[in-house]
């Protein structure tokens, strides 16, 4: 058997009933393939299992009281899967699904990620099972102050600095960065996405959408195409898809529909985003408040729905595996011509055939993505500074981030023979460096 088949056969069968973790290990090996072709010494160093195994897991209990006096426990995760060419980087997500394998996943995929940025971020993510959805103010505080109590003995701005993911944003980053500096007595840039009067850098907010929509702009430029007068599906409505969305719009294409967890909006004028942003930012309520607030607009319950209405470019940014193989036919049946993945994992290995199949510019998550992650390291720089750069400087830089990393995954593909195949570009520009880094330092 040869050597990738079987570190996927190994790592399925030491990690058991870890589903995400063995999809992303198998789209991240299989597009290595051609790099383990050229590097047999790979194979001696047992390259590929160090990679696939963190580095350290920490798993830990999180009590806290809720507003009726009951005590609560939930699970806290931080897995550091990689600190071979940085410091570990990488989002918090409270969701009640979150669990060891959607941890693994993200971190196996932030690794990569990081690593296409160009900056010296390694790779980690963390979080909880814990659901912020219908959580008072004080309820959140007392979850993010338990969680950091355990956490702060963990990370640092220069071993491993967390951000935010699904179900984390300001508030919580604010929760979480006032307990670390209670408990460690520093103001350092152990978090990134902090408030801007507390060391956060401007366009972090706006950085994964936005560069999500700079990458796929660069990506029809090269083709002779633009965002103009394209008909946009997005789903989410939250940090991501909310500033894909402004940016798609921004550059003259109409979005018509988007998501959050129980049903999907349309609106064939396209969709009024300050409304979406005052329902869901500020009111944390229901997408389905904009039918009432938005003349013509229609609520449809349920998410998967989405995908049958017809677009040019579907940006999912929600969560992992939206998009399956039968929503990736109706999609290429009604002619979408480009997919960029904001969320991690948001396409199944099937559906992503589907769309490999079918000639679609696929523009997978680690790449597409990058641009919140890649932000983030822009404020550990300005952290370390004691300085601040304007909103135009950050954006600038991280258009210039998107469109380099876009190059990189092409070039990767043409390099090793997979043209147009950016699922393989991108593995195999991210491992590159992650890779040299780690047969330079030895075996650890
Ligand atoms: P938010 O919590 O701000 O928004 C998540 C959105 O997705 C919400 O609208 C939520 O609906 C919806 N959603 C979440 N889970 C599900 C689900 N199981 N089914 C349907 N809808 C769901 O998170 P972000 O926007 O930050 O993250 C979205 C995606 O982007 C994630 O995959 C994340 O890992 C990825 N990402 C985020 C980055 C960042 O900088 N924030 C960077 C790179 C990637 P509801 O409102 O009902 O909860
Ligand atoms: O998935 C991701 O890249 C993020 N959630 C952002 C991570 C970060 O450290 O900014």
């Amino acid at each position: 058997m040869n050597y990738v088949d079987r570190v996927i056969e190994e790592i399925k069968k030491k990690n058991p009933n870890e589903p995400e973790f063995h999809q992303a290990a198998t789209e991240i090996l299989n597009g290595l393939r051609p790099v383990i072709e050229r590097h047999p010494e790979y194979e001696k160093a047992a390259l590929l299992e160090r990679f696939t195994e963190p580095e350290r897991t920490v798993m830990f209990r999180v009590p806290w009281v809720d507003d009726a006096g009951m005590v609560r426990v939930n699970k806290g995760y931080r897995v550091q899967f990689n600190s071979a060419i940085g410091p570990y980087k990488g989002g918090l997500r409270f969701h009640p699904s979150v669990n060891l394998s959607i941890i693994k996943f993200l971190g196996l995929e932030q690794i990569l990620k990081n690593s296409l940025t160009g900056l010296p971020i390694g790779g980690g993510k963390g979080g909880s099972d814990f659901d912020p959805k219908g959580k008072s103010d004080n309820e959140i505080m007392n979850f993010c102050q338990s969680f950091m109590t355990e956490l702060q003995r963990h990370i640092g701005q220069d071993t491993d600095v967390p951000a935010g993911d699904i179900g984390v944003g300001a508030r919580e980053i604010g929760y979480l960065f006032g307990q670390y500096k209670r408990l460690r007595n520093e103001h350092v840039g152990v978090l990134t996405g902090r408030g801007l009067t507390y060391g956060g850098s401007l366009a972090r907010k706006q950085a994964t959408g936005y560069g999500l929509v700079y990458m796929v702009e660069e990506a029809m430029k090269c083709r002779g195409d633009s965002l103009t007068g394209k008909t946009v599906v997005i789903s989410g409505a939250g940090n991501v898809a909310i500033y894909a969305c402004v940016k798609a719009q921004e550059l003259g294409a109409k979005v018509v529909a988007m998501y959050d967890s129980n049903g999907y909006i349309y609106d064939k004028n396209g969709i009024d985003i300050a409304v979406v942003k005052q329902i869901k930012e500020v009111e944390r309520a229901r997408i389905k408040e904009y039918v009432n607030r938005v003349e013509g607009a229609e609520y449809h319950e349920g998410c998967k729905g989405i995908w049958t209405v017809p677009c040019d470019l579907a940006l999912p940014c929600a969560t992992q595996n939206e998009i399956d193989e039968a929503s990736a036919k109706i999609l290429v049946e009604n002619g979408v011509k480009y997919v960029g993945e904001g969320a991690n994992m948001p396409t199944t290995l099937e559906g992503i055939a589907v769309f490999q199949a079918a000639g679609i510019v696929f523009l997978p998550a680690k790449a597409a993505n990058a641009g919140g992650v890649a932000t983030s390291a822009l404020e550990m720089a300005q952290s370390s500074g004691r300085m601040y750069w304007t909103f135009e400087e950050v954006d600038a830089k991280l258009k210039n981030i998107m469109i380099n990393i876009y190059h990189n995954m092409d070039n990767a593909a043409k390099e090793y023979g997979v043209e147009g195949d950016y699922v393989s570009g991108a593995n195999i520009a991210g491992f590159m460096k992650v890779a040299e880094a780690m047969m330079a330092q030895g075996i650890v």
